[in-house]
């Protein structure tokens, strides 16, 4: 087994410090600057928070899926529900289907370094499920509270893969991610559920076994174009971020293609073909993506 296989296996992480170049995530940030731009905020005010036992996913959320869509921060809205910063700084996230819609993430998700990391893990073929592109606003970003992503993106075997890449230096201040070596093997603690008839989600306690401490957790504070490789059952966390510096970063989840993709997932290609990583295949730029 090589050294990333083995780091991964043994820790459920891996930082790979540096792996992109500036040049490659260049056109990323000005494609999901653009996307925020271009959104209609008036007419979708759907804010995405992580206190709230996920209940306020609506249907925004679920349309998602396969569109476009940007998430606002909980404190970029007064009482009264006024914008109390400008546009850009008000986004939480963008998400999820970047990589079908936006050539830019297309391209970007089809770097070589990404199915060569995979193949070098033993997945034998990934598919790519969902990208999100988080802002972690200066002042007003929120905080993710532990979490694993399994409860979220669900497959039998339990194969998703998540890659997490700086899009700016990550650092304490500006909300790095936490993550706790070896907790992978800690059992899945939630599970986020649909059910399609009423279309509504529901977070379940599977497990009682606490989260990770911040004595045993690690911050992975990481330099602009460096990538974490993490493992579905992982619990993850980042804080609020109150200084002055954002702190952006891109999500790239994928699955094994052997792997079943649960109907209770929340997350559903519906018809779409399936996105494959590999770095010389199709991708689907459709010249209009849903900003809806
Ligand atoms: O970027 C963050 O702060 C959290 C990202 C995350 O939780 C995820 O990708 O699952």
């Amino acid at each position: 087994m090589g050294d990333l296989a083995a780091s991964f296996a043994r820790d459920g992480f891996v930082v790979l410090e540096g792996a992109i170049a500036p040049e490659s995530l260049a056109p990323v940030r000005a494609a999901a600057a653009r996307l925020v731009n271009e959104f209609d905020l008036d007419a979708n005010r759907t804010v995405f928070r992580t206190d709230d036992r996920d209940s306020g996913r609506d249907e925004a959320f679920l349309q998602s899926a396969t569109g476009v869509h940007c998430f606002l921060e909980q404190d970029a809205l007064n009482e009264a529900g006024k914008l109390v910063v400008e546009k850009r700084r008000a986004i939480n996230k963008i998400g999820h289907a970047m990589h079908d819609l936006v050539p830019e993430f297309t391209s970007f998700c089809r770097l070589p370094l990404f199915e060569e990391t995979l193949h070098s893990i033993g997945m034998s073929e990934a598919l790519l499920w969902q990208t999100m592109y988080i802002f972690k606003q200066p002042k007003i970003g929120g905080e993710v509270r532990w979490h694993q992503d399994a409860s979220y993106l669900i497959t039998r075997p339990a194969t998703v893969i998540g890659f997490w890449i700086a899009m700016e230096d990550s650092t304490l201040e500006n909300g790095c991610l936490w993550m706790q070596p070896g907790a992978h093997r800690s059992p899945l603690r939630e599970i986020y559920e649909v059910d399609w008839s009423s279309r509504t989600g529901t977070l379940r306690t599977l497990d009682e076994t606490p989260w990770p401490d911040f004595e045993s957790a690690r911050p992975l504070e990481v330099s602009a174009g460096s990538v974490v490789l993490f493992n579905d059952h992982m619990p993850h966390y980042s804080s609020h971020n109150s200084s002055p510096i954002s702190r952006e970063a891109l999500t790239i989840h994928v699955a094994e293609r052997s792997s079943e993709w649960c109907p209770g997932n929340w997350l559903q290609r519906g018809e779409r073909a399936p996105f494959t990583m590999a770095s010389g295949a199709q991708g689907r730029h459709e010249s209009q993506p849903d900003l809806g």
